[in-house]
């Protein structure tokens, strides 16, 4: 039987977290490996791109989150057959991506450095990446992304803003995501409460 093994922070949610959801809709049995950040920067320089999530299968390493939700969610039924519709699925995991890359150099500021870079963050790239995937959305009818059903695009953007909504991230609002992009809201609160989402932290507690 083929051994998996997903390697990432000691948290719910970030990138991994639609693979960890995929993989249990997919009922495949994985080593949840998590980090904490000591780990993580002790094992670093060890993972080809000096980042995580990694997935070992049967021992071989492969990276890249978008490429793993693809993968997995194609056996968990959580990605589409249709090409028009897997294309709308990716270019929603895509543009989550680049909205991260957007983010990532914030961390490390401290001090009034921090609070302009996200303030500029906010009413910039935040609003225009949030705004855009409202209108993927509606190009899906409102619900979903793609496909009228639930995706992995579903799961990486209602992921991240519930991040961005949680207070965790220092002077972003957390009324941001319902003030610029209001569907994502609704969009969040459906696909957490899932059945697929909800068995996955059922099966967590
Ligand atoms: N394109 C990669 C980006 C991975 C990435 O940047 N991961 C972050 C954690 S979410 C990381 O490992 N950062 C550590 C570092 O940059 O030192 C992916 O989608 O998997």
């Amino acid at each position: 039987m083929t051994k998996y093994r997903l390697t990432y922070f000691d948290i719910d949610g970030g990138r991994a977290e639609p693979i960890r959801i995929a993989l249990h809709a997919a009922g495949i049995d994985f080593e949840d490996n998590r980090l904490s950040f000591p780990e993580f920067s002790k094992m670093r320089r060890d993972t080809r791109f000096n980042c995580v999530p990694v997935l070992e299968i049967d021992g071989k390493a492969v990276t890249q989150s978008n490429a793993l939700g693809r993968y997995i969610g194609k056996m968990a039924g959580l990605y589409p057959d249709d090409n028009l519709q897997a294309l709308y699925c990716d270019e929603a995991t895509g543009a989550v991506e680049d909205l991260l890359h957007n983010i990532v150099p914030t961390f490390g500021l401290e001090g009034d450095d921090l609070k302009n870079a996200r303030e500029k963050l906010a009413d910039g790239w935040m609003t225009i990446f949030l705004r855009g995937l409202e209108d993927l959305l509606e190009r899906g009818g409102g619900e979903y992304f793609a496909d009228n059903r639930l995706t992995v695009a579903d799961l990486k953007v209602s992921i991240t803003t519930a991040w961005l909504s949680s207070g965790g991230l220092d002077h972003i609002p957390v009324d941001l995501v319902q003030r610029v992009a209001p569907g994502l809201v609704g969009h969040e609160q459906r696909v957490m409460s899932d059945p697929v989402v909800t068995a996955y932290y059922a099966s967590r507690s």
